[in-house]
């Protein structure tokens, strides 16, 4: 059975970083309906959801996904570029842990957002961004590439991460939203989609996807390639530079 890995968001959730949108009041009831939307989804789905410790103290803690990445069965944990994000590591290498999950650590000076990693296949694009270094990058391609995956660095200047940018569909299709990606041409096969908040998808089978409600017109071009397309509201994560990828992390070995 799958597993998903989160944290519940923290009730200082509204004083997380920001990097390249303004900021906007945030709800932090709403915040927490809509979590509980989120994991639902999975839940209903037959997902066993793991929860991590809460770190009230991390403002950004529920973005879960920039701290660990899983590759198969082992679990790399990031060291995140935001100084004030580097202490939710604490809390999810002891989640790894009581679930018997093995783990290997991005170390100084290296730094490495889970946001800035996508795998399509046995392919791994890693956006070189704020956050992530090339150092980091380089211990990332030497953790994969004797577990034979082979680690493509993109370069990322306007959004936070590469998945704020671009994600996969189930077939492997790129899609993005073309303002915001640097480069559409490194990837072998590109789809642009209409909206900003249409960017990203979390793949939960090979015939569906989740994605924010706030792009219809994107959800509609999915049906319209023959996928379930499942939607639901992270609007308040949304307004922290925050998508569908980043609050959860899926262990699907
Ligand atoms: C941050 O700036 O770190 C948070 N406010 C948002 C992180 C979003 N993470 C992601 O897209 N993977």
């Amino acid at each position: 059975m799958p597993r998903l890995l989160v944290r519940r968001p923290s009730p200082r959730l509204a004083e997380g970083e920001l990097t390249h949108i303004e900021r906007v009041p945030v709800d932090a009831d709403l915040a927490r309906e809509q979590w509980e939307r989120y994991v639902d989804v999975y839940r209903a789905r037959g997902w066993d959801v793991i929860d991590i410790a809460a770190a009230d103290e991390h403002a950004d803690g529920v973005f879960v996904e920039d701290t660990v990445v899983m590759f198969g069965d082992i679990a790399v944990v990031t060291r995140p570029g935001a100084d004030s994000r580097r202490g939710e590591i604490d809390t999810v290498r002891e989640a790894l842990e009581d679930a018997g999950i093995p783990s290997v650590q991005i170390a100084q000076p290296g730094t490495l957002d889970g946001g800035d990693v996508l795998k399509v296949g046995r392919t791994v694009y890693v956006g070189r961004t704020l956050r992530t270094n090339d150092d980091g990058i380089e211990q990332l391609r030497a953790h994969l590439a004797p577990r034979g995956w082979e680690v493509v660095a993109v370069p990322v200047t306007k959004v936070l991460h590469l998945k704020s940018g671009v994600t996969a569909l189930p077939d492997g299709t790129i899609i993005g939203y073309e303002p915001l990606v640097d480069d559409p041409g490194v990837y072998p096969s590109f789809l642009g989609v209409p909206e900003e908040h249409g960017t990203a998808v979390v793949v939960l089978d090979d015939a569906t996807v989740l994605m924010s409600s706030d792009a219809p017109e994107t959800a509609q071009l999915f049906r319209d390639r023959g996928l379930e397309v499942i939607t639901t509201p992270i609007s308040e994560f949304e307004k922290l530079e925050g998508c569908v990828t980043c609050l959860s992390v899926r262990v699907r070995a």
